[in-house]
């Protein structure tokens, strides 16, 4: 039962110093069904992840927050590296719904102090760079395809880069997983591609846009002009264009996971993927983007975090969701592309017959029988004890 010890914290929080016990607290509080996820990694990684997610939550509650001017924001980002070796620096004017990690910053600095030096030289390196890359787009919108792909290298790419020095530098992975950086960013680019399609209405409330010029200059004049119902078909057509593009990440994604060996690290990579990949499934040709919220329910999350749990179970998921892409392609200027692009994805994601998906996504009315019968109350309790919080909307 891999996919069952993924999810179990296997370390004793009231062992820990006090700072670094506040920074478990952070990370449950901020990164909810995550943390579990962190807790579960092997000792030699558990803290340096915490602490680089916490200093990443800080840095991305800075760029987010648009109560802080633009002319006080961009030296906070460029410098906000700094901040780790000053134990005396926090920020008390956010409004922020994460605040919390800025304004007692000094717990998770002090602790970032006491990582190994390696860890401590990868982490500063990477809040350097993506504090300077963050100031990029505050002034600059998104307008090619090759600038989305910027932004998102600098908002997630350098995370999967920094996560990636980090596990060769504890010697759980071997060196290349830390050297091949271009791999290492197509994982994070492949997650928040999917973050910026999902989240099209939440941003466009907050007056935010990411979605790249080049595409839905195609189907509007501006890119609010989605939303209105008038232009639900054009809109939908849209969604799909950069739905496939995210989808071209995927046998780069796959892999990247084929080269870990470490279990804990693996299961961490692999959950975030496999979220990713069921969420674009549901935004697919669907125009509740444009309306309202759309997420995967919880009994669906918990199941793939269970199951995601070695390559061939990934590759199963990756290729039942991509399926049913395919499946619902509609006739349109860019069918054919989408249709090519979800092929060479399925071809990646070939696997044996024992794990294709109908083993593992059996019919929703026999899935929570069969689930339960196979793995017993106590650990489905424990694990939605965890994730109980995921997903409010459904489930
Ligand atoms: C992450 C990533 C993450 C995990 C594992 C490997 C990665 C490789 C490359 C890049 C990122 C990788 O995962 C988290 C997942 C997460 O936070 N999920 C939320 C759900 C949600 O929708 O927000 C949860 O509460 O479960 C992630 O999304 N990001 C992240 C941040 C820091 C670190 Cl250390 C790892 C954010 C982002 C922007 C995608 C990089």
């Amino acid at each position: 039962m891999g996919g069952v010890k993924a999810v179990t914290p296997n370390c004793d929080l009231m062992l820990l110093s006090p700072t670094l016990q506040k920074c478990y607290t952070y990370l449950k509080m901020t990164s909810r069904s995550f943390a579990a996820v962190i807790q579960s990694l092997d000792e030699e990684m558990r803290h340096a992840i915490c602490i680089f997610y916490l200093v990443l939550r800080a840095l991305d509650t800075v760029e987010d927050d648009m109560t802080i001017p633009v002319d006080v924001k961009v030296p906070m980002l460029k410098e906000f590296y700094k901040n780790l070796t000053d134990p005396d620096w926090r920020f008390m004017d956010s409004n922020e719904k994460d605040k919390i990690v800025l304004e007692d910053f000094p717990a998770i600095s002090t602790e970032f102090r006491n990582l190994r030096r390696v860890y401590q030289h990868v982490i500063e390196d990477i809040c350097k760079k993506m504090g300077l890359g963050m100031t990029v787009f505050l002034e600059r919108d998104v307008d090619s395809l090759a600038e989305w792909d910027e932004y998102c290298h600098y908002v997630a790419g350098l995370v999967g880069i920094g996560l990636s020095r980090l596990f060769a530098a504890s010697e759980l992975e071997d060196r290349i997983v830390g050297q091949d950086l271009d791999l290492a960013n197509k994982m994070g680019i492949f997650l928040q591609k999917t973050n910026i399609i999902r989240d099209y209405l939440e941003d466009k409330k907050e007056g935010r846009e990411f979605w790249p010029k080049e595409v839905w200059s195609k189907y509007g004049e501006k890119l609010s002009d989605l939303a209105r119902e008038d232009k639900r078909e054009d809109a939908v057509e849209c969604l799909n264009e950069l739905i496939s593009n995210a989808l071209e990440l995927i046998p780069d994604c796959i892999l990247y996971m084929s080269r870990l060996k470490n279990q804990s690290i693996f299961n961490f990579c692999a959950i975030p993927q496999v979220m990713a990949i069921a969420t674009l499934e549901r935004c697919f040709n669907n125009p509740s983007v444009f309306t309202g919220v759309v997420k995967i329910r919880k009994g669906e999350a918990v199941k793939m975090m269970m199951t995601a749990s070695d390559l061939e179970k990934v590759k199963a998921i990756m290729y039942h969701f991509t399926n049913k892409i395919e499946q619902r392609i509609p006739d349109g200027p860019n069918s054919s592309s989408i249709r090519s692009i979800c092929l060479s994805a399925l071809d990646q994601c070939q696997t044996s017959e024992e794990f294709i998906t109908s083993s593992i996504y059996p019919p929703l009315y026999m899935s929570a029988g069969m689930m339960l019968a196979a793995i017993g109350y106590q650990y489905w309790s424990q694990i939605l004890g965890f994730y109980g919080t995921l997903s409010e909307s459904s489930s």
